[in-house]
């Protein structure tokens, strides 16, 4: 198989380049910058009609996917990797800590509530992976796309106002994850030079 994917410098988009390092997937990298606005190309809006990253189309059969979470289920189930067989492990750590990344990094200032809102929330959520994570060596047991959608989120704590040292089990997993060749280099993409936040 051989992947294009359309990707930017994001949690979301660098779920799917370490998922393609850690598969050993070759694939070229278009990237899309979106605080330029090209995600509303007229050629991308045909491959992600909501026009956001990540997306790819895989030349084996045309198909497009987009959706970050989609498309590590197409990758892992077209693999045979990576895929954990318990549904209710398929979590998703995302949506919360983008707004998080609204109020508390982007917008400081600006809506005191919603950052107490969302920092709240960031804080809930490291709580239930840290639960988690004292139960699992990884967050669905053996490593999977699980881990890959969590980590890049993960990498954003300083952003989040998480101190990774209250989390002892999510600093443990985390360390892990970030030793992992594959993904230090799907991390970089589409940059091609994005270190690994590490905490303190
Ligand atoms: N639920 C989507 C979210 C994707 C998303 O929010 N992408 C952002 C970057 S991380 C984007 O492309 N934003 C540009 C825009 O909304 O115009 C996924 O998981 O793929």
């Amino acid at each position: 198989m051989t992947i294009e994917l359309y990707t930017w410098s994001t949690p979301n988009g660098r779920k799917i380049s370490i998922t393609l390092e850690e598969m050993g997937v070759p694939y070229t990298v278009h990237p899309i910058n979106i605080g330029k606005e090209e995600q509303f190309s007229p050629e991308f809006l045909k491959i992600s009609p909501n026009n956001k990253i990540p997306a790819i189309v895989d030349t084996d059969n045309g198909n497009s996917v987009f959706e970050s979470g989609a498309i590590l289920m197409y990758l892992a189930d077209k693999a045979g990797k990576y895929y954990p067989q318990d549904f209710a492990k398929r979590i998703n750590f995302g949506p919360m800590l983008g707004r998080a990344h609204s109020f508390l990094h982007y917008n400081p200032g600006k809506a005191p509530f919603a950052e107490e809102w969302f920092a709240k929330e960031a804080k809930q959520l490291y709580g239930v992976l840290n639960t988690q994570l004292g139960k699992s060596e990884y967050v669905a047991g053996g490593y999977s796309i699980a881990d890959i959608a969590t980590f890049p989120w993960a990498a954003r704590h300083e952003w989040q106002r998480i101190d990774l040292n209250e989390y002892l089990h999510v600093r443990r997993w985390y360390l892990a994850i970030a030793a992992r060749p594959a993904v230090q280099k799907g991390y970089a993409v589409p940059g091609g030079s994005a270190a690994i936040p590490m905490p303190m």
